[in-house]
């Protein structure tokens, strides 16, 4: 029985890969991060909170990583976890590069000392790109990173190249462009869209969605699909980076429009900047408003990837488009909001 460590299990991707590699019959070890009440709603979600071994895991603790390594030894190593919300990195820099950047430092020098054997995987992203210098995006672009949660990603990044050529490490990176799903942060554009067109089902309860940017451009995939990339990447015979992408990008504004569309609601737009608003066609009830808060001091504009590398080598082929993911999202958020849950 082949071992795995998940670390950021809690979050939307670590839940997703626990689930794949649970059904492949790995061993999953899962880094958890103590707070005041454990919080495992993704992976009561897919029902596998008890099948997972949960391992107190902190990534600004370098003593407590490496217990968890020495004590579970596994043949590969995940690391998910981050403070990964672009947004918060601008208020919250230090920790995001203590998190993002020098956890990643910790974990890498403590495998290539007691567990030299274990293979690595490095969640890296596609906000490297950031003020993007090529259209698309591939293994060759060169970065521009715009936050503070992308510089700190790219020390990672680079980090975890650097063992894989100084030591000889299996460390892999893999740029994912963004992926969502039923168990995306509700903080995330997509799911803050997805939740608020489920509370307009029931006629009498909708939330006007204050936005920020409508215009940026994201290539969306579903989080579900892209796990499997991460774990192909530690199957192959070399270690190397890759990215996951779709090749399909999207506007905000387009992805907002196409979600009410699921519930046979139709936006009307009117004025511009931050005074816009998004109206129903039919019955002019407000559905949409510009709040400037949500705007970020840099923006990462367009983004969109090219996967061949990965298509090719790993035979990643996502199948689940933006308009299909944006349906999965909002008849989720209505089944759970009619369920009782409040978003
Ligand atoms: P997520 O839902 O925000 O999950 C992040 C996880 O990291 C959570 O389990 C969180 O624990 C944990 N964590 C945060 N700080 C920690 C710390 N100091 N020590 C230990 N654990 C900590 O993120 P995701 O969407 O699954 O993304 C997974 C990884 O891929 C992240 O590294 C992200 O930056 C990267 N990425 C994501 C995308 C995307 O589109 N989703 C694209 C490219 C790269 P709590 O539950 O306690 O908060
Ligand atoms: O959903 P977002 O917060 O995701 P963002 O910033 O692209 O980052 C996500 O994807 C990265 C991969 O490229 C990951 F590395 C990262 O961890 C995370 O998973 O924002 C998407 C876009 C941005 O341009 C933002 O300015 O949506 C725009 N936006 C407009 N209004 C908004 C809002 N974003 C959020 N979160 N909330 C808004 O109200």
């Amino acid at each position: 029985m082949k071992t795995a460590f998940i670390t950021g299990i809690t979050g939307q991707d670590g839940a997703w890969l626990a689930q794949y590699l649970l059904e492949l019959g790995y061993k999953v070890y899962g880094g958890y991060r103590r707070t005041s009440s454990l919080n495992t709603w993704r992976l009561d979600y897919l029902g596998i909170t008890d099948k997972v071994k949960l391992i107190d895991f902190d990534l600004l603790d370098y003593s407590n990583i490496y217990s968890a390594i020495r004590d579970t030894k596994p043949d590969e190593f995940y690391n998910l976890a981050a403070q990964s919300f672009v947004g918060t990195s601008f208020k919250q820099p230090i920790s995001t590069c203590q998190v993002d950047g020098m956890g990643v430092a910790y974990i890498l020098d403590i495998l290539k000392t007691i567990s030299p054997d274990t293979k690595f995987y490095q969640a890296s992203t596609s906000e490297l790109y950031g003020k993007v210098r090529e259209v698309p995006q591939t293994e060759e672009t060169p970065f521009h990173p715009r936050s503070p949660y992308a510089c700190a990603k790219a020390m990672a990044h680079y980090l975890t190249i650097n063992y894989r050529e100084s030591y000889d490490l299996f460390t892999c990176t893999g740029i994912l462009f963004n992926h969502e799903s039923e168990l995306r942060g509700v903080e995330f554009v997509t799911r803050k869209v997805t939740t608020h067109v489920a509370t307009w089902a029931n006629k009498e309860t909708g939330k006007i969605l204050e936005i920020g940017n409508m215009d940026a451009q994201r290539d969306w995939g579903y989080a579900k699909e892209y796990v499997r990339g991460m774990h192909a990447m530690l199957q192959h015979s070399v270690p190397d980076t890759y990215v996951l992408a779709t090749g399909v990008t999207t506007k905000i504004r387009d992805f907002i429009i196409d979600a009410f569309k699921v519930i046979d609601r139709e936006i009307r737009w009117e004025g511009q900047g931050d005074l816009e608003k998004g109206f129903d066609q039919k019955t002019g009830e407000l559905l949409v408003s510009v709040n400037p808060a949500f705007y970020r001091p840099a923006e990462v504009e367009l983004l969109i990837g090219d996967s061949t590398k990965a298509k090719d080598i790993l035979g990643f082929n996502p199948e689940t488009n933006i308009a299909k993911l944006t349906e999965i999202m909002v008849l989720n958020d209505i089944d759970l909001f009619r369920k009782g849950i409040k978003f």
